[in-house]
């Protein structure tokens, strides 16, 4: 079966705990339920994990590269200022593998510093704004 990594930065394990106008009600434990639910209906597996910590996403991103693994990525606050994460979102898709980043919100429509993404460049393509949704879509992308 085709299995898919769902890599999640830093915060989104507290998601439900506050900003529901922004982020929605739904705590982690939902998000990864309504992933691994949708990915079976599209015939896929679904690895969901998060962590706060930069180190750990940019080795799961070798991860993908070495197991031939498609990504998607929330990388939350990472999006706006790690190079490191860029890097390594660079190894996935030069490797020929897709890698979708998303949010859940539109960070467009929010603060200035969340309008630049160090990700989008080099990732195969972008969804925000449709809460988890955003998740489905990128999964029906795939
Ligand atoms: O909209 C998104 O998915 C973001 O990636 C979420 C990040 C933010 O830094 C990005 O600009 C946009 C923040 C994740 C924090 O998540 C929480 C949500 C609710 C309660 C606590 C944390």
């Amino acid at each position: 079966m085709n299995n898919v990594l769902v890599l999640n930065g830093p915060n989104l394990n507290r998601l439900g705990s506050r900003e529901p106008e922004v982020y929605g009600s739904a705590d982690f434990a939902e998000l990864v339920s309504r992933v691994q639910s949708a990915a079976a209906a599209e015939g896929m597996t679904a690895d969901v994990r998060q962590t706060n910590d930069e180190a750990e996403m940019v080795s799961w991103l070798h991860e993908a590269v070495d197991s031939g693994s498609q990504v998607i990525i929330n990388p939350a606050a990472f999006t706006h200022y790690s190079y490191s994460l860029r890097d390594a979102a660079a190894l996935v898709t030069k490797a020929g593998l897709k890698l979708i980043e998303v949010h859940i919100s539109n960070p467009h429509s929010r603060e200035k510093f969340r309008h630049n993404s160090v990700i989008s460049a080099v990732a195969t393509g972008v969804i925000a704004g449709f809460g988890l949704e955003s998740y489905v879509l990128a999964l029906k992308a795939l």
